[in-house]
């Protein structure tokens, strides 16, 4: 019986028909009621019990492989035999290949970048793995502050003062190193901290921070300037409020919150029913930070903010849990297709 099977299978392998009539005639021989494919089914009752799951499941195969080289034979025929009007039916729906669409924190960050981009701020970028001068040290931390200690940043331990930077600032801080007044930056980019992941917390997420430095800009400068961002990304009814806060680099500092864009300030779950959802912080830039970069704090004023673009992507799009951002599950991103 077993020469019968590979027989069979090696006459299965070497059929190349030259025209459609000899796949039917071959359908026939091999599957029909009286064909070589029923022989061996009768002579498979006689098998031995023992014998029966073994040639039951190579009989099987061998009756699937003949049914699906027929197929495919036919198929290959009639695309062949008649390309234009019966293989190709113009009025049928077309196969969409899947394209990808932009993550939604590129998005985000692209809308922030190009709203302060309007009011005249040109993009700097820098290195992620910074130094304690340009993360810590000019921006005005005291050596002891809880910021530079291991638990809160990732350092080298070779030489601890190689680190991964943990926030954008360290931008600002070339920038105003080899730049002079007046500066106008906006710097978004990936920043570093050692946290437990949460739904609220990530050990990597993005910030995009500004800087502007010139001649007598003041606090309301900065709190316009806010405003019209606040605008820009949440909508023309948006309003800001700011509260005392406290930076090392900025004094005076706030935080910025904006009225709910859910509600509309009335209270709801997003917002706990304040209404207001904080966004940002923001301040005055220290005169220390302007001096340890050679700017002349007597000259010279400027005011610096900076966000999460993690939590004004939760907010714009109401998503509760940070992890999805860095998940990458394509059901997940294949929403924010047409978004902003
Ligand atoms: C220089 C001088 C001042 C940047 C600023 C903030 C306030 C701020 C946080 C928002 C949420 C970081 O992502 S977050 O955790 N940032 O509140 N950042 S002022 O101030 C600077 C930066 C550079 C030279």
């Amino acid at each position: 019986m077993i020469d019968k099977i590979n027989n069979l299978l090696k006459r299965v392998e070497e059929f190349r028909p030259q025209a459609a009539a000899e796949i039917e005639e071959f359908r026939v021989r091999m599957l029909g009621r009286k064909g070589e494919m029923n022989d061996i089914f009768e002579e498979f009752k006689k098998v031995s019990p023992e014998l029966k799951k073994e040639f039951g499941q190579k009989i099987n195969a061998l009756k699937n492989l003949i049914a699906d080289k027929i197929a495919a034979l036919k198929a290959e025929m009639a695309d062949a035999e008649d390309p234009s009007d019966a293989s190709l039916d113009m009025t049928r729906p077309g196969t969409n290949d899947p394209i990808g669409s932009r993550h939604p924190i590129s998005t985000v960050k692209n809308r922030i970048v190009e709203i302060f981009a309007r009011m005249g701020y040109t993009v700097a970028e820098g290195p992620e793995i910074e130094d304690d001068w340009h993360v810590f040290s000019a921006l005005n931390f005291p050596p002891e502050h809880p910021a530079r200690d291991m638990q809160d940043t990732f350092f080298i331990r070779k030489n601890p003062d190689i680190l991964l930077r943990t926030h954008t600032s360290s931008i600002q801080v070339r920038t105003m190193e080899k730049q002079k007044p007046p500066i106008r930056v906006i710097c978004p980019g990936r920043v570093f901290r050692n946290e437990a992941i949460s739904y609220r917390a990530h050990c990597i997420f993005h910030q995009v921070e500004g800087l502007y430095i010139d001649e007598n800009v003041s606090f309301a400068d900065l709190k316009q300037s806010i405003l019209y961002f606040a605008k820009e990304m949440f909508g023309e009814k948006a309003r800001i409020r700011m509260r005392p806060s406290y930076f090392p680099f900025t004094e005076p500092s706030a935080e910025v919150d904006v009225s709910c864009n859910l509600c509309g300030g009335k209270g709801c779950n997003v917002c706990k029913h304040t209404g207001w959802l904080e966004i940002m912080g923001c301040g005055m830039v220290d005169p220390n930070v302007l001096e340890a970069s050679g700017i002349d704090p007597k000259k010279y004023s400027g005011f610096a903010f900076g966000m999460g673009v993690e939590r004004i992507a939760m907010l714009k799009y109401g998503v509760k849990d940070l992890r999805l951002y860095f998940e990458n599950d394509v059901r997940f991103l294949r929403q924010f297709d047409s978004v902003l």
